[in-house]
């Protein structure tokens, strides 16, 4: 899954990809890389300094762009907590949601992908960091509710798929744990999405800006991948498939 930020202040590409044919051709490019889903978000999430955004102003950045990134061909997810915008993109061609708060901030939002039948993506997020608690148990039981709350929207359990949220209400060393336990998760029996590209855990392990984390964001995702994980949301895209790839060709030998 390839990364698109249509946003001023994403937290490692904020501002690249504002302008329309910019963000038109990162996306073609992904798509030539080897992506097999592009993630489009117009509103960063980024845990210190995102400008929260109106719906409005999220539309505004996903009209220009939206109908040609379904156009390339793969298929598209909506990066946003807002069901609206949800909703618009999904009239628009785009085939799944992608839910950072896991279908627990908003009610409208099981609604409305009920009624679409459309794939989602429940990631895991906390509203304040707690250094205290056992990341994983709060994971397992947060999944366990929005599972709840999608059974009860009538939302197909064939149609999610789990994401621990890396980098969201943890600390660097609860990513860490979240990584190194990930296939603890594989109990729910769903797929699982993991997305660590360039994000704060790295710089924790070795001091970086986001740019400089290429070869930390590989590392865990291949680490992911290992642990069952099926789907890999990354900025990088032609290194993180030339990884995937090569570790795939080397199990293959075991
Ligand atoms: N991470 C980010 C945004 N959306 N969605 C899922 N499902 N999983 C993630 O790990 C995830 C996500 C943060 O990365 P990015 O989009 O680059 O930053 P920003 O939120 O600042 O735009």
């Amino acid at each position: 899954m390839g990364v698109l930020n249509v946003t001023p202040d994403s937290f490692s590409d904020g501002g690249r990809f504002v302008a329309p044919e910019r963000a038109l051709a990162q996306a073609r490019r992904m798509v030539a890389e080897g992506a097999d889903i592009i993630d489009v978000g117009a509103e960063s999430t980024r845990p210190y300094g995102a400008q929260p955004v109106t719906a409005e102003e999220e539309l505004n950045r996903l009209r220009p762009i939206l109908a040609e990134v379904v156009g390339l061909g793969v298929p598209v997810s909506i990066d946003s907590m807002k069901p609206a915008v949800v909703a618009w993109a999904l009239d628009s061609g785009a085939t799944i949601a992608n839910d950072v708060w896991g279908l627990q901030r908003d009610p409208a939002m099981p609604r409305l992908l009920a009624e679409r039948h459309s794939p989602v993506i429940v990631m895991h997020n906390r509203d304040c960091v707690d250094a205290d608690i056992d990341i994983m148990k709060d994971i397992a039981a947060f999944f366990a509710r929005s599972l709840d709350i999608a059974t009860t929207a009538g939302i197909s359990r064939d149609n999610v798929v789990l994401d621990p949220g890396i980098g969201f209400g943890k600390t660097p060393e609860q990513s860490l744990t979240a990584l190194a336990r990930l296939s603890e998760l594989r109990v729910f029996g769903l797929p699982l999405l993991v997305g660590a590209s360039r994000k704060r855990f790295i710089g924790s392990v070795m001091p970086s800006e986001p740019e400089q984390r290429l070869g930390g964001s590989i590392a865990a995702h291949l680490v992911a991948a290992q642990a069952g994980a099926r789907i890999i949301r990354t900025h990088d895209v032609w290194e993180t498939v030339q990884a995937l790839r090569v570790a795939t060709a080397i199990e293959e030998k075991r």
